[in-house]
């Protein structure tokens, strides 16, 4: 049996509940509430040490990591419709855009949404009440990251972020010049990566950027996404997203 740990269909659990979907496979869906902090609560630190969503649990095996997961999932049921080339070239183009998405270019759209939306949450905390909440997230960097997020991300950091996304956009661009989707003319674990991280939100969350006129195909490759049920049926689930910072993410669907 399959089970999924997930938040909102955005950005990692997306990436997550994307394959899931297209691949047809049956799973228990179990929220984690990353407003109340779930993520860092002792029953879920005791499943991923991390304590950090999205998790996968196949029949007790526990899978962390989405790049992990998309693989493991491409592994473990090679019945179901693939989301990876059959063929090396096919499978490398593929696991370059992964890690290109994963070293380039999530972190730098996660700073932005993080800034917009997840400052506002870690500001309406009481001081005392948040030094007990950090002391609780197992992770150094994700320590850092919600300290930062109450003080404020510094203007350099926030440009050089939205930088990345520009390079991001531009080569994406170029790479649909070419190819339908990025690693050829197969859907696969690459496209969905990029648009759980960027390609859904960007215009929403960048829009000083001006991907209409910079960047068409992308445009035109975000829109066949969201027509395929599988996105569909990945982006109808529960969103509790406080509705005033969901316009910032862009996480509509
Ligand atoms: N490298 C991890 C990153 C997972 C991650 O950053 N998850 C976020 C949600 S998008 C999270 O759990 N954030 C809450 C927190 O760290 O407190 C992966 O690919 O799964």
């Amino acid at each position: 049996m399959l089970k999924l740990y997930h938040a909102e269909p955005i950005a990692n659990s997306l990436k997550s509940l994307i394959p899931l979907k297209e691949k047809g496979l049956e799973f228990e869906s179990v929220y984690v509430d990353l407003h109340k902090f779930e993520q860092h609560s002792p029953w879920f630190v005791a499943i991923n040490p991390e304590g950090q969503v999205p998790v996968l649990d196949h029949d007790g095996v526990i899978v962390t990591h989405t790049t992990v997961i998309s693989e493991y999932l491409e592994d473990a049921f090679p019945d179901a419709p693939p989301l990876r080339p059959a063929d090396p070239v096919g499978k490398a183009r593929m696991r370059y855009w992964n890690k290109f998405v994963d070293e380039h270019v999530m972190n730098y759209v996660s700073m932005h949404g993080w800034h917009r939306m997840v400052s506002v949450i870690a500001r309406s905390i009481e001081s005392g009440e948040f030094d007990k909440l950090l002391e609780r997230i197992p992770l150094h960097e994700q320590r850092e990251k919600w300290r930062t997020a109450r003080s404020g991300f510094n203007d350099s950091d926030l440009a050089n972020a939205t930088r990345k996304v520009e390079v991001a956009v531009d080569k994406v661009e170029q790479q649909l010049r070419l190819t339908r989707w990025l690693a050829g003319d197969m859907f696969t674990l690459a496209d969905i990566n990029f648009f759980s991280h960027c390609g859904m939100m960007v215009q929403r969350l960048f829009p000083d950027i001006g991907v209409e006129t910079r960047a068409p195909r992308l445009l035109d490759w975000a829109q066949r996404m969201r027509e395929r049920p599988g996105v569909k049926a990945a982006l109808v689930m529960p969103d509790r997203t406080n509705p005033a910072l969901r316009t910032f993410t862009g996480h509509a669907r």
